[in-house]
């Protein structure tokens, strides 16, 4: 597949192609953090990437005029509108883009699908299992129209994760036995920093757990190969009451603050999940070792660009956990950007998932992950929910 097997050095030949190749008009709803990582994905895809069309950033939707019409401005969009409605039926759009809170995910989303419009939606892909399950049939029965959705678990285009996945299918790891994962980043240690809306149930649907648990959860499927068919787990919020943003007083936090829980995986592997924006000086950490009866994995978004591998074959004389710098043209996507051995970043797996997306579209493939994709994570999590409520007994998925 596509990403597996990277992309050629297209640059010259991309921005040369670009008057020729059709277009893609897109309109995204939301312009913070994920508005602004996702419009700068939109608008260098096709100048790395040999998509097959070029994106037109034609409207961005927002829900305050002023500030909308000046993140368009900002980020590279045609138009701004604060009526997503009327954005997703527009002739000029072909694609919608959802970098908004969960709470808006299955609204729009649908809404978009039956207007004919391909979706990218973020993750989690909704706040409740319900909500998934009916994005998951609006995305079926548009699908057999021709028209695709993806949700945007943008770690599965880190290269080293991609080339992890490939030695796991290659057999390099033989039989899975243990998976382990965690992300951890610190931004809430201080119990003085204020409210935000990821810290409201009804706006982000859970805390740390489907923020960044959800992660990891479709990271590790994806690398491993297998499906998550049950858990157990725990759930603590540290901090109950937050500051206000700007107006005084506080306000009751009403999401986990950390996720902890054990997995079994389809083929029989064991997993260990953790969770957490409270573990002090580890900023953005998503963490995985896999251990398999062959070999062994590890990786650390911290050093994005480095995939750590134990060839078990080798004799224990020269044996142990070799670095390889994920950054050869023969690595998953890296050959689309820099000489060999020039690093990428974050920004550049959204511009990956984008240049997947654009390809299979164009290919009249469904795009992974799909929706299905997005439930099954969600199911995981609404799991460890249920456990961590009922004493963390094992709940199948
Ligand atoms: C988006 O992919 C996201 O999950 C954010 O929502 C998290 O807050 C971030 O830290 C990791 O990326």
């Amino acid at each position: 597949s596509e990403s597996d097997v990277g992309f050629r050095l297209v640059t010259e030949q991309a921005s040369s192609n670009d008057g020729r190749r059709p277009s893609l008009g897109v309109a995204m709803v939301g312009h913070a953090f994920m508005g602004a990582v996702h419009s700068h994905a939109w608008r260098s895809v096709a100048r790395f990437f040999d998509v097959p069309r070029t994106p037109r950033m034609v409207v961005l939707g927002g829900r305050d005029p002023e500030r909308t019409a000046q993140a368009a401005e900002r980020m590279g969009w045609a138009e701004s509108a604060t009526d997503w409605r009327a954005l997703v039926e527009r002739d000029d759009v072909d694609l919608v883009d959802i970098c908004t809170p969960g709470d808006t995910h299955a609204e729009i989303a649908i809404a978009a699908l039956e207007a004919g419009k391909h979706v990218l939606c973020e993750k989690p892909l909704a706040n409740t299992v319900d909500e998934a399950e009916r994005m998951v049939e609006a995305a079926e029965r548009a699908r057999q129209r021709g028209v695709f959705s993806m949700v945007a678990f943008n770690y599965r285009r880190v290269p080293a994760l991609a080339l992890a996945r490939r030695l796991v299918a290659e057999g390099r790891m033989g039989e899975l036995r243990h998976v382990r994962a965690a992300y951890l980043q610190d931004w809430l240690s201080d119990a003085e920093s204020p409210m935000t809306w990821r810290l409201r149930k009804e706006q982000a649907g859970s805390g740390a757990l489907g923020d960044i648990g959800a992660h990891i959860i479709d990271a590790t499927q994806y690398v491993s190969g297998q499906t998550i068919t049950g858990v157990s787990g725990l759930t603590e919020t540290f901090v109950r009451q937050r500051p206000s943003q700007g107006a005084g007083g506080t306000e009751n936090v009403t999401v986990d603050d950390c996720a902890v829980f054990t997995a079994r995986f389809s083929s029989g592997a064991v997993g260990t999940f953790e969770a957490t924006r409270y573990a002090l000086g580890r900023k953005n950490a998503l963490r995985i070792e896999i251990n398999g009866s062959r070999g062994s994995l590890a990786f650390d978004l911290e050093s994005m660009n480095e995939l750590w591998f134990h060839d078990g074959q080798e004799p224990p004389e020269t044996g142990g956990f070799r670095r390889i710098v994920v950054t050869e043209p023969t690595h998953p996507y890296a050959g689309a950007w820099w000489p060999p051995g020039h690093v990428l970043g974050y920004e550049h797996t959204f511009t990956h998932e984008i240049a997947d997306l654009l390809v299979a579209i164009e290919a009249g493939t469904p795009p992974e992950p799909g929706f299905a994709d997005g439930l099954r994570v969600q199911r995981v999590l609404e799991a460890v929910e249920r456990s961590a409520e009922n004493g963390s007994t094992y709940i199948t998925v």
